[in-house]
């Protein structure tokens, strides 16, 4: 269950973390579809925990307490959800639903839900669902991540661990799955894979319905794509044993880009990029550089680059753009400095509308790292460059790369302090005037940023100055003028 079921000639899906389905839905209609996006990542969409004594106020991670399986969060109600979905897949975007299915809310004080549901937590109570104490694993807390026992068995963070061996326990979770499927979602992100047997969850995904035949045709099976942090290789639990039914996060790919493009290892090196550097298959793999955790020091860390470097970021956000690798994923930020900080929010605590600028950026509080012109022109290099293969590397033996996809692109990266890239390279397509896809875009047959003049033989003088804004320059048939 590897298929993201993309519309065809479209790629990458986006996390638009905490947003409210009706700004997603008005998104895709405005801006994913039209774009070239695939697809949207929401945050959990089942009822969890309000925290009950406002301290930290709202924080974003009450998502991933659950209190029941009723659709009925910060970002709407199920009517509001249902209606997403309709009106994303009527726009060729598909939805993918963050579940969490490992675990319950943990201890609280008269827990209760968004949608009013309440749970006797310190006795394991969830009648909403319903689970009694007898669902769950016996308490103990995830200690040791060299036993795999305990990282699947015990609690993460406090955090009610299900007994997803237990019948019961399965027919609730893939009743909430199929009622997700009922309204058309394509698949989903499973959180906290890696603290589930691999078999319990294969049991599981190969139960849920088919997909809704309205939008995804017959036999469609769901997507699955499994949050399993392996990012050392030395744990008990191996992202490789979650591969054979559905795709894993694939954490070390934006680890070691980041680190790459820090400074730290010479992007020279980029010219193997996958399985050579330890990186799961392709097909295997949901290839991202940062997420809702690791931008704010949850989930390992890992020193990723986030929007708050944004040349480096868009320069590591391009190369996994121009790279074939992976189901791409582009975070989609709100702007924070406290790492417990909830979404914008009114006085009232409802979440903010994200506001569209007449520039095309957000407003109230909202980062939209998709919309930034260079991450947005470069989902579009990667539609324009689908089925194409890697040709014409070039590197200056250190900071400085360039490479074309077949005849259809060509993109090239200064990450070189001091030292400006100039060259004549061969681009591998045919001769012609390109606009630039980093420093601007092509708009009405001319180009807001920077030409390239492609000669007869392919070649192009190419320049990216160490003292300008965009690290990289990239063209493509479409930015042909
Ligand atoms: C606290 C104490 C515990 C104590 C417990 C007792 O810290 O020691 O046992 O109280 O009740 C929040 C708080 C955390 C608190 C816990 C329980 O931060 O301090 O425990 O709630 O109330 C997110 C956040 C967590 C948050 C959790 C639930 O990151 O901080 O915990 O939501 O609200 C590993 C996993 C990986 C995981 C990652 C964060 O392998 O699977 O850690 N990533 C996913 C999600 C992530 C989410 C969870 C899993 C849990 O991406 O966002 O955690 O669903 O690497
Ligand atoms: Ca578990």
């Amino acid at each position: 269950q590897k298929d993201p079921h993309w519309v065809d000639g479209r790629n990458t899906i986006v996390h638009l973390f905490e947003w409210k389905f009706s700004d997603i839905a008005a998104e895709c209609e405005r801006f994913l579809g039209p774009m070239g996006y695939a697809g949207v990542q929401t945050s959990p969409v089942n009822e969890y925990l309000a925290l009950p004594n406002n301290n930290p106020s709202r924080p974003w991670w009450e998502r991933y307490q659950p209190i029941s399986y009723q659709i009925i969060s910060r970002s709407g109600n199920e009517a509001e959800f249902a209606d997403m979905v309709r009106r994303c897949n009527n726009v060729g975007v598909r939805i993918y639903v963050d579940v969490v299915i490992n675990h319950m809310a943990a201890n609280w004080p008269d827990a209760t839900g968004y949608g009013g549901n309440k749970a006797d937590t310190h006795n394991k109570n969830y009648p909403a669902v319903s689970y009694g104490s007898g669902n769950f694993h016996s308490t103990c807390q995830i200690t040791n991540y060299n036993d795999a026992n305990n990282v699947r068995n015990c609690e993460l963070s406090g955090l009610h661990d299900l007994d997803q061996s237990q019948s019961y326990v399965r027919e609730k979770i893939i009743d909430f799955l199929n009622a997700l499927v009922d309204h058309g979602v394509a698949g989903f992100r499973v959180d906290a894979a890696k603290h589930m047997w691999p078999a319990d969850l294969e049991y599981i995904y190969g139960r849920v319905k088919n997909l809704n035949s309205q939008y995804f045709g017959n036999n469609a099976r769901p997507f699955f794509f499994q949050e399993v942090i392996d990012q050392t290789g030395s744990e008990a639990v191996h992202n490789y044993e979650y591969t054979s039914f559905g795709v894993v996060t694939e954490f070390r790919y934006g680890k070691e880009l980041s680190n790459c493009f820090k400074g730290n290892n010479a992007i020279k090196w980029l010219v193997n990029w996958g399985p050579q550097w330890g990186l799961l298959p392709s097909s295997d793999a949901l290839a991202f550089i940062d997420n809702h955790d690791n931008q704010r020091g949850h989930g390992g860390g890992g020193d990723v680059l986030t929007y708050k470097t944004p040349k480096l970021y868009k320069m590591a956000i391009a190369f996994m753009l121009s790279w074939p690798y992976g189901v791409t994923r582009v975070m989609s930020s709100f702007t924070f400095s406290n790492n417990d900080a909830g979404p914008p929010a009114n006085g009232d605590g409802s979440i903010k509308d994200v506001t569209i600028n007449s520039d095309g950026t957000c407003g109230n509080g909202w980062e939209c790292e998709h919309r930034w012109s260079e991450i947005a022109n470069m989902v579009a290099f990667r539609n324009t460059v689908q089925g194409t293969s890697v040709t014409n590397w070039w590197d200056n033996d250190s900071q400085q790369i360039a490479f074309s996809r077949g005849n259809r692109g060509f993109i090239a990266f200064n990450d070189q302090d001091n030292t400006d890239l100039k060259q004549t390279l061969q681009t591998g397509l045919s001769q012609g005037t390109y606009c630039d896809l980093a420093s601007g875009s092509k708009v009405n047959g001319s180009c807001s940023g920077k030409r390239v003049t492609v000669n007869g033989d392919g070649t192009a003088y190419i320049e990216i100055l160490s003292s300008a804004t965009e690290g990289f320059l990239a063209i493509s048939a479409d930015s042909k003028l």
